[in-house]
């Protein structure tokens, strides 16, 4: 028997919420997770959230998703001036990791699984990506801004050429709500600013829900 197919929305540094997801989830090592991005800024313990993804592999497949935060944070590690990141979280994130001037306070495994997220990711059913896609173009042409900063409240695309089902996160549900329609799910339920953390299993639709406190969704 295969494994289940379970995809995370934004984390946003929360991390006793994705703790909480991972002990409801309870993984096995046959199932695989795919995490749709923007693991780190504005909450409060995104050092927490990526040791928490590095422990995580040992248990099953995981597939990491670049969102905009990341990529924000990666251009910083790689040199650029640290605005916008800061303003958009960034502060938070390297609050987490105990900066006090250096970026050499970021675990190089950290950095790595970053580094090694993908733009996207397709399954026999589905495909996975940060923020949004043209329905029109096959996945490895999509650009960085479908791929990881447009909004599905400015840009809602119709079905994709493939036929497949997209799963996004980006576009924050404030009231804490699953966004689905019959060829996009969308899991940003807005976590780190009061909602919830959610993880839906694809194959069976059961969703999983859990407050930023750590507390599950009754
Ligand atoms: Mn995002």
């Amino acid at each position: 028997m295969s494994g289940r197919l379970i995809a995370v929305g934004d984390i946003h540094g929360c991390d006793a919420a994705f703790a909480a997801l991972l002990g409801a989830i309870a993984p096995q090592p046959t199932d695989r997770i795919i995490l749709l991005g923007d693991l780190v800024d504005r909450g409060p313990d995104s050092r927490g959230v990526i040791d928490r993804i590095l422990q995580l592999r040992a248990t099953c497949q995981v597939d990491v998703i670049l969102g905009n935060h990341e990529e924000m944070m990666l251009q910083v590690i790689d040199g650029r001036a640290p605005e916008p990141w800061l303003n958009f979280g960034g502060v938070q994130t390297l609050d987490s990791y105990g900066f006090v001037g250096s970026l050499d306070v970021l675990p190089a495994s950290h950095v790595e699984l970053i580094r090694q997220a993908h733009d996207f990711v397709e399954t026999e059913r589905h495909f996975f990506t940060h923020a949004n896609y043209d329905p029109r173009q096959p996945l490895n042409k999509q650009t960085v801004a479908m791929l990881r900063w447009n909004r599905l409240d400015t840009h809602f695309p119709g079905p994709h050429a493939s036929g497949k089902i997209a799963v996004v996160g980006h576009t924050p549900d404030k009231g804490g709500e699953v966004f689905q329609v019959k060829h996009l799910i969308c899991l940003d339920t807005y976590c780190y600013g009061g909602g919830y953390l959610t993880a839906m299993d694809l194959g069976s639709g059961q969703t999983w829900q859990a407050h930023r406190d750590g507390t599950l969704r009754g």
